[in-house]
């Protein structure tokens, strides 16, 4: 009998644990509903293929530039799809790693504050930003800063460079409101849109920016596709 009892309490207590992981979700559905953005592109892709003249060791013989990357199904990647004006979005810092001499991802998501920009390639780095809302970066990150944090606090696309490797090219997508950047397929989720009318945009490094306005509806997912156009 006591037996049972213990059972039955382990098995209470499982429950409650599953209830707690599905919570976030819950609350998503309760307050607001997902967009789904699909990004196409009908242009050819622009990946650089450049040889390596320093550090090759780490940065390896060649490298590759991504500046416009599209999916067999023409879905375009590294695309930036937000819904700015969400309200009460949670605050996300931004993470971007110095890896074989690319940034890594090569376009880095953040809510406006906290970004750790990580050196693990033991090597000299310089960090270039060609911000303008804010501050602007000009700083050596020796082998041995593994990390440096820096502040983004206004809304802002912010060029990344390397002065020490001149073909070193990413992005901080600093946006506010609910972000999300679209994957090989084209695809971006934003989750936790508040319900009522939104505006969502989508911005890509060499393509532009667009916006439209969606109707987001609580607990459902509403999809809204965009096509760029080359310039
Ligand atoms: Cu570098």
């Amino acid at each position: 009998m006591r037996k049972t009892f213990v059972a039955l309490t382990a098995m209470a207590l499982v429950g409650s644990a599953v209830m707690l992981a599905a919570g976030p979700r819950l609350a998503g559905a309760q307050g607001g509903g997902t967009v789904e953005v699909e990004v196409k592109y009908n242009g050819q892709p622009v990946v650089e293929k450049l040889k390596v003249n320093k550090d090759t060791e780490k940065c390896g013989q060649e490298t590759t530039v991504e500046k416009v990357v599209v999916g067999s199904n023409k879905g375009l990647a590294n695309a930036v799809a937000s819904a700015p004006n969400a309200k009460g979005a949670k605050a996300v810092k931004g993470v971007v790693d110095q890896h074989g001499c690319k940034f890594n991802p090569h376009v880095v998501l953040m809510t406006p504050g906290e970004i750790e920009i990580k050196n693990s390639d033991d090597i000299l780095h310089n960090i270039h930003t060609y911000s303008t809302a804010n501050a602007a970066i000009n700083k050596a990150q020796p082998k041995f800063k593994k990390t440096m944090t820096e502040k983004f606090d206004k809304p802002e696309m912010i060029k990344l460079t390397c002065d020490v490797h001149s073909w070193m090219l990413g992005w901080v997508a600093v946006v506010p409101g609910v972000a999300a950047v679209t994957d090989n397929n084209g695809v971006a989720k934003l989750e936790n849109v508040p319900a009522g009318k939104q505006k969502i945009e989508v911005w890509h490094e060499t393509l532009g920016k667009q916006d439209k306005e969606v109707d987001v509806k609580a607990g459902q997912t509403t999809k809204v596709s965009f096509e760029m156009k080359g310039k």
